[in-house]
């Protein structure tokens, strides 16, 4: 039960006194408005900065459940894009005497400050603005209260104003005008996201309509959402200027006034009697016969948990009998919102057809089989690895998913520039090019980082080792797809005679090595050299014109093959460190064993770059030498950074003086470190226990002194694996604020396989199962897979580079439940929450490895 604070009782004691507005908001003791079926957040969740608007914040509305409208406060412009300036929050007062929430919205750059005050009213809230100083000149016809709603959630609707009936577009259709860019308000870091062709103006999309009264969906009661102001209040198409926009309710403030000076009453659509309906999680791909199966529906507190659940056989004429009648287990509260209910039919294993029917739901079907998990990694490996791929033409049947991209890369960035997505480069460029001068040998290789179109060190050195492991953990001979690299030409659904495998760990070594080669070590990123650029969609070989950016030709001049149109990506060589070094080493190493039996060449160019770097900066390396830990990069943080790269190279060459350096090394991670010992920059949830990472890397192949040791520490190592989990009823540890957990699910689930694989009786292979039953859809919020293509039921969308055709890439891993005060939210109609739904390549070949693990799991249950 939710403990109410004593104010709060107060407060519902008093309404409940008058007793007449039963049916209206209350503020409850998480600081929100609350009646059945509408929640009203004010400020409750902010602006985390990061990646600036992330349609996550402000005035925002939850209505039956669903996040429906966010961004709710005084913004500069009719409809804002991501990288658009916003108010800081300079102060937050929730009053629960008055039940009133004001927040200040701080404009430094304006000397602008408005406060936002909200309290419940009749039906639905009162908005005021309120002014202290008149709006500042130049913001008087900017300056405006605007309210964002998901345009997808709304596909299908009309909305009226003043009476009159509307359609709510499905695509953007309506006026925009363009004003000289002198008027525009600049966005964060002056980027511009907008490509004017050098004629000096913006874009500004013109309202749809304008009246006194805006209803949204006034038909359909669990959308429903209207708002009536005396001042002129207009309806807006965020879409016109960028795919991720949305529909805005704004009213200008006016010029000269102080005080109140915008009132709007915003009516939600209460329901009195509204219960959300039971969602019930399991896994989408189904169940082994011989695992645990355990689903969890998530209830309503208004909904009353029955005692049974029936686990139904769909029958081959379509039919269904009662398989077993399960005694549901209720598990409690979790996370405030709801109950759970666990409801576990482990014992039924006979492989067939099923379905899960609790509390008037009944699920989708899903098997029983004896080998779910044995294709299940298939389009991650055949489809999202390769689709992903830079440089490259990639085919499918009859569909070019992409041309031949950024052909003309890549130009060394200038000294000091600092871009989006983190991309920063200081006063130093590490490099024997000059600012701007164009880098040879790199349009090879390499992988798109995630959502985005740039190559990062991180994602294109871990995806290359996670391959490298796959080969020699598990060896799978599967080819199905024609990888050319000399024609840079990939075919879907295509064997060529050899393990595709193999072939994607060529083609990251291929873009690794010419990094190594022309750069000196992997940059940081080779990225988009501006803002217009970075946020591109559509085919990666439009993003550039293949053609190497010349200075001395006008610009869109073309040459031959060099062009005056700034395009080309930028190297970021800043940030550069010996110790970052060794994870370049580290992937070569471990891509080596793989490519030394079907691409000798490639191997021995990949060992030798790996050993003059060893050479190169072996003692610069070195821990507590001048430079310092590269961030998110492996090998980096805590101990000594070489560890991990001596580890790969003697597996690669057998040479014994690199064991000679790492065993002492793994030796002392084996000490329990105390609390205080934590390195700077570690994780959230780091433990002080002993580090057994490297040490079960390299176990099988130690003496039993070193293995007794290290046995001795593994209980109170799958301890920490596996403790985070114990709060709540998926036995999962569910994390992620800004960016959701799955990465760190699938991490954790194949770290206790690795225990299971050298230590099968001293932990549960369940806790590695229980990882991929959570990504399959045993989860909050929805059952749905969170990779896409995967299962019966799997994500519609995905912050995918196709995103903007409401699309996904198969066999993409979406981040997930972003967890907030009370609620979670995987929105699966509006792609454009990178935090939940941008499919990393990283975490592809991670996943890759977690099905193979989970598929030789279950064969060993099952004999
Ligand atoms: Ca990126
Ligand atoms: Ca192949
Ligand atoms: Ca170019």
């Amino acid at each position: 039960m939710r403990k109410l604070s004593l104010i709060a009782v107060a407060a519902l004691s008093a309404a409940l006194a008058l007793s007449a507005n039963a049916q209206s908001l209350k503020m409850n003791d998480l600081d929100y408005f609350e009646a059945r079926g509408t929640n009203v957040l004010v400020y409750n969740n902010l602006y985390n900065g990061s990646f600036y608007d992330e349609k996550f914040a402000g005035l925002e509305i939850i209505q039956r459940g669903e996040r429906i409208c966010t961004g709710g406060g005084v913004r500069l412009m009719n409809t804002p894009e991501q990288w658009d300036i916003f108010g800081e929050i300079t102060a937050r007062d929730v009053n629960h005497a008055d039940s009133s929430v004001e927040v200040e919205m701080t404009y430094r750059d304006y000397d602008f400050a408005p406060r936002l005050r909200v309290t419940p009213k009749d039906k639905g809230v009162l908005i005021q603005i309120v002014l202290s100083k008149p709006v500042p000149q130049t913001l008087v016809g900017k300056a405006g209260f605007n309210l964002e709603f998901f345009p997808a959630s709304y596909f299908g609707k009309n909305y009226l104003v003043d009476g009159k009936a509307r359609i709510l577009p499905k695509y953007p259709m309506h006026d925009t005008e363009v004003h000289p860019v002198s008027e525009k308000i600049t966005q964060y870091f002056g980027e511009s996201t907008f490509d004017d062709r050098g004629r000096g103006d913006f874009l500004v999309p013109l309202a749809m309509s304008t009246g006194h009264q805006i209803v949204l969906a006034p038909e359909d009661d669990a959308l429903r959402v209207g708002v009536t102001s005396d001042s002129e209040v207009s309806i807006y198409d965020g879409r016109h200027l960028a795919q991720n926009g949305m529909f805005v309710l704004r009213s200008l403030l006016p010029g000269g006034k102080t005080g109140v000076v915008l009132e709007w009453y915003l009516e939600p659509s209460i329901s009195k009697d509204w219960v959300r309906k039971p969602n019930i999680g399991f896994s989408q791909v189904g169940y082994s016969p011989a695992q645990k199966k355990v689903a969890v529906a998530e209830l309503d507190k208004n909904d009353t948990p029955a005692q049974t659940a029936k686990l139904l056989k769909v029958n081959p004429d379509g039919t269904k009998s009662v398989a077993k009648t399960i005694n549901a287990k209720f598990w409690g509260e979790f996370h405030h919102r709801y109950n759970y209910v666990q409801l576990d039919f482990s014992d039924v294993k006979e492989p067939g057809l099923y379905s899960i029917e609790y509390n008037g739901v009944e699920t989708n079907a899903f098997p029983i089989d004896k080998n779910i998990y044995s294709d299940k990694w298939h389009p991650s490996m055949d489809v999202s690895l390769v689709v992903n791929m830079d440089h490259m033409e990639v085919n499918e049947a009859y569909r070019i998913w992409h041309g031949r991209a950024n052909m003309d890369d890549a130009l060394q960035a200038p000294a000091n520039v600092r871009l989006h997505d983190g991309y920063y480069q200081g006063d130093v460029t590490n490099t024997k090019y000059q600012p701007l001068e164009h880098i040879p040998g790199l349009a090879v290789g390499g992988w798109y980082d995630a959502g985005d179109f740039d190559i990062q060190a991180n994602s294109v050195l871990t995806t290359t080792l996670d391959l490298g492991h796959i080969w020699t953990d598990f060896r799978p001979m599967r080819d199905q797809t024609l990888i050319d690299e000399k024609t840079q030409y990939a075919d879907i659904h295509v064997p060529d005679g050899i393990p595709d495998n193999v072939q994607l760990i060529m083609h990251g070594t291929l873009n690794i090595n010419a990094q190594v080669e022309n750069i000196g070590f992997v940059a940081q990123v080779i990225g988009q050299p501006d803002m217009h650029h970075y946020h591109h969609l559509g085919d990666a070989m439009t993003l550039t014109d293949g053609k190497v950016y010349d200075p001395s030709l006008a610009r869109y001049e073309v040459k031959g093959d060099r062009s005056g149109t700034p395009d080309d990506r930028f190297v970021f060589t800043s940030r550069f460190s010996p110790a970052g070094v060794m994870s370049d080493i580290v992937s070569l190493a471990a891509a080596y064993p793989a490519l030394k039996e079907y691409f000798p060449e490639e191997a021995e160019r990949s060992l030798k770059n790996a050993l003059m770097l060893w050479d190169k900066y072996f003692d610069a390396a070195a821990p507590n030498a001048n430079a310092a830990p590269v961030a998110g990069r492996r090998g980096g943080m805590g101990g000594d950074p070489r560890l991990n790269a001596a580890i790969e190279l003697w597996f690669a060459t057998g040479d014994q003086k690199y064991k000679d350096f790492f065993l002492p090394l793994v030796e002392a991670q084996l000490e329990p470190r105390p609390a205080a010992a934590a390195p700077a920059g570690a994780p959230a949830g780091f433990t002080p226990t002993a580090n057994l990472t490297a040490a079960l890397r390299i176990y099988p192949y130690m003496d039993k002194k070193f293995q007794d040791k290290v046995k001795a520490l593994v209980p109170a190592y799958v301890a920490s694996l596996t403790t985070n989990g114990r709060d709540n009823p998926y036995g999962v540890a569910i994390t992620g604020a800004t960016w959701a957990g799955n990465g760190g699910v699938i991490s954790t689930a194949y770290n206790c396989y690795k225990v299971w694989k050298l230590f099968p009786d001293m932990i549960d292979p369940e806790f590695v199962l229980a990882g991929l039953n959570y990504i399959f859809g045993c989860h909050p919020y929805t059952n749905v897979s969170f990779v896409t293509a995967v299962g019966v039921n799997t994500k519609k969308v995905a912050y995918s580079n196709n995103r903007a055709d409401y699309s996904v890439i198969p066999g993409g891993i979406v981040p997930g439940l972003l967890v907030k005060e009370d609620f979670y939210e995987n929105k699966d109609d509006y792609p454009f929450h990178w935090g939940e739904n941008e499919c990393c390549i990283n975490t592809a070949p991670q996943y890759v490895q977690l099905c193979l693990a989970c598929d030789e799991i279950v064969q060993y249950l099952n004999k």
